[in-house]
């Protein structure tokens, strides 16, 4: 246990060396109350293949200055608990920019600029294995916020050559009941979340995702799922909310409140309930699902369709049962809709769906992703209030959903993130 006395600050300076503490083959270590700053690698906690770190402890402590704050990729990994830490990487914290593609390549040059971006912090919590949970953390300035490591199909398995699925010996190994949940996460380069690669019961719940340049929610892709992301509040995404890829099945959308389109790349057994999603301009439509699974489903939404956008709904997917699979089977059928009746009476999906806006909350200014002189800002949620106004379309028109709202008040759990009247929940650390 290393943990600070409580009789002033205790800073752990690596003034430039690679790695500060290296924990592979050392299990049930404890950090609380320290400052760790100016390293690669602040906490180094296994390295894929050949050794890491079990029930890893890190609570109210600092990071600064680092490349990478809490990091293993070692699949025997498990239980860490890194709880109410702040961790500010090396990026521009004024400057929002993508990583890759034509439209964050416009900025290279402008205002000592460069493109792609200097990597220079990679990710706040990268981990991987089973049972952990990270919480309460506030992340900022990193490539990505906190995500779980994808070096391809779990150990024990082999996509080509089988087996398909990690045999029993290695279940210990899977990427498993896995917790991120009141992280307040800022201005990355590419993902808030990146839960890629995990198979089973990963629970995102109360995050404030806000500033990314790509995708805040990527799921690229799952191994099975369920992947639940419950209550999440994303603002300021110009690249769109999530990344779907490769079929990725069995994610859920729960009571979301997402502020630019969602387009899903190719999905699974692919669930939407509760969510409010308005647009930022970043595409047309603000709902274009792509499934290879004739049951994925989406119901009791909240939508601002883009003014003026020919199709505002795109829902691609096989009939009745059938399944495709990528690379194998056609693609889904191609069909897109103009408006939430047309597309709820054509695909029987939404139906209970409404139509929602920006004065449907308390104060949410929208965003024009297309708008280069503002795309880079990096806005401060917590001058925000993504709460609903008194009278909004949006309270009660929910549906319950076990374990996800018990608890809501009036007649009808609220769509989004927020159900009217109630506390806020707490992002980041929690003040001691
Ligand atoms: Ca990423
Ligand atoms: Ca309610």
């Amino acid at each position: 246990m290393i943990k600070a006395a409580g009789d002033g600050e205790v800073i752990i300076d690596g003034r430039g060396a690679f790695n500060l503490f290296n924990v592979k083959a050392a299990d049930y270590n404890y950090f609380e109350g320290i400052t760790f700053r100016n390293t690669d690698i602040a906490i180094w906690a296994g390295t894929q293949f050949i050794a890491g770190s079990k029930g890893l402890t890190v609570k109210n402590s600092r990071f600064e200055d680092v490349g990478l704050a809490i990091f293993s990729n070692w699949s025997g990994s498990s239980d860490f608990t890194i709880l109410d830490n702040t961790i500010i990487g090396r990026h521009d914290p004024d400057k929002l920019i993508g990583w890759i593609g034509e439209f964050w390549q416009q900025f290279g040059g402008v205002d000592g600029q460069t493109f792609p971006p200097v990597m220079s912090s990679y990710t706040g919590v990268r981990l991987y294995g089973t049972g952990h949970v990270v919480a309460f953390n506030h992340i900022q300035d990193f490539h990505d916020g906190i995500v779980v490591e994808t070096y391809g199909n779990p150990d024990g398995s082999h996509a080509v050559e089988g087996p398909q699925y990690p045999t029993r010996d290695s279940w210990h190994l899977r990427p498993v009941a896995i917790d991120f949940y009141n992280n307040y996460l800022s201005n990355f380069h590419d993902n808030a979340i990146e839960i890629d690669g995990s198979l089973h019961n990963i629970r995102v719940m109360r995050n404030m995702l806000v500033n990314s340049a790509s995708h805040p929610m990527s799921n690229q892709p799952t191994g099975g799922g369920p992947i639940y992301w419950i209550r999440n509040i994303a603002y300021h995404a110009p690249g769109g909310a999530t990344r779907m890829t490769s079929g990725a099945p069995g994610v859920l959308y729960y009571n979301n409140t997402i502020f630019t389109e969602s387009v899903t790349g190719s999905s699974a057994n692919l669930h939407w309930r509760n969510n409010v999603i308005l647009g930022q301009n970043f595409a047309p439509a603000i709902f274009n699902v792509t499934t290879n699974t004739g049951y994925s489903s989406s119901d009791y939404n909240g939508f601002r369709p883009n003014p003026g956008a020919e199709n505002s709904f795109h829902w691609n997917a096989p009939a009745g049962a059938l399944t495709l699979i990528d690379g194998v089977n056609e693609i889904a059928p191609r069909r897109a809709f103009a408006t939430l009746e047309e597309y709820s009476a054509a695909t029987g999906q939404d139906r209970n769906s409404i139509l929602v806006d920006y004065d449907d909350f308390v104060n949410v200014p929208a965003l024009d992703a297309q708008d280069l002189t503002r795309v880079q800002r990096v806005y401060d949620a917590r001058v925000l209030d993504f709460g609903l106004v008194r009278g909004s379309a949006a309270i009660d028109s929910g549906v319950h959903i076990p374990n996800v709202t018990e608890g809501s008040s009036g007649d009808a759990p609220d769509l989004g993130a927020l159900e009217y009247g109630q506390p806020l929940p707490v992002y980041g650390p929690r003040t001691r």
